[in-house]
């Protein structure tokens, strides 16, 4: 007779955590001094402790090796609420190595944006809340960002040989930029 398993971990569906087995669960936390670049307030970046969490990611640790063909990569972002000089706290934000390749993200706590942009500079920015369903395409650069006082926890799968290019960071960042404006989102040029 075959027997019904348990399985290890757990993906909490109101906070997005992963729990269970340490084992199967990685776990990064993104400091403010690895983002260095990011922002576009220099000196209020600066003056800031280098290592306040601005987001931390966990993973599934399953038998897929980044770069593998056919396997999947599931995981949640928690962006924590925080701004550097007007500017909200968001994720890098990345095009995949394997450019074609797509992503789901989907809002679990908290409202903020997802910002994309493809490889002629358009860009699009979705509202990011409990529930919204975000279909990233291949050959577009995402980056989440929160607007909001709470955490912004989002869910995300995409494939093994997706890999991240971070290399948008280096040449300029993105198009756009989130800020609070005394109290109202606004989007402003990046320049
Ligand atoms: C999501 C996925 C991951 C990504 C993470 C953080 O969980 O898209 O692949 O690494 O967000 O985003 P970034 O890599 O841009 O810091
Ligand atoms: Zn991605």
């Amino acid at each position: 007779m075959k027997e019904i398993e348990n399985v290890d971990v757990i993906y909490e569906l109101n906070t997005g955590k992963l729990t269970g087995n340490e084992k199967e669960i990685e776990t990064s936390y993104k400091k403010l001094g690895a983002l260095k670049g990011i922002f576009k307030d220099e000196k209020a970046f600066n003056e800031m402790d280098q290592d306040i969490i601005a987001y931390h990611v966990q993973t599934h640790k399953n038998e897929v090796t980044e770069g593998k063909d056919g396997g999947l990569f599931f995981g949640t972002s928690f962006v924590h609420p925080g701004k550097v000089g007007n500017e909200f706290f968001m994720t890098k934000g990345h095009f995949h190595k394997n450019i074609d390749t797509a992503e789901y993200y989907w809002g679990i706590t908290g409202e903020g944006l997802l910002l994309l942009e493809d490889q002629q500079k358009n860009v699009r920015i979705e509202k990011v809340k409990p529930g919204s369903l975000h279909y990233i395409p291949g050959k577009v650069a995402h980056r989440l960002i929160n607007t909001s006082n709470e955490l912004l926890t989002v869910g995300a799968c995409w494939p093994s040989n997706a890999g991240h290019d971070y290399s948008i960071n280096e040449k300029g960042g993105f198009s756009v930029r989130i800020i609070d404006n005394n109290g109202k989102i606004e989007i402003i040029d990046n320049k």
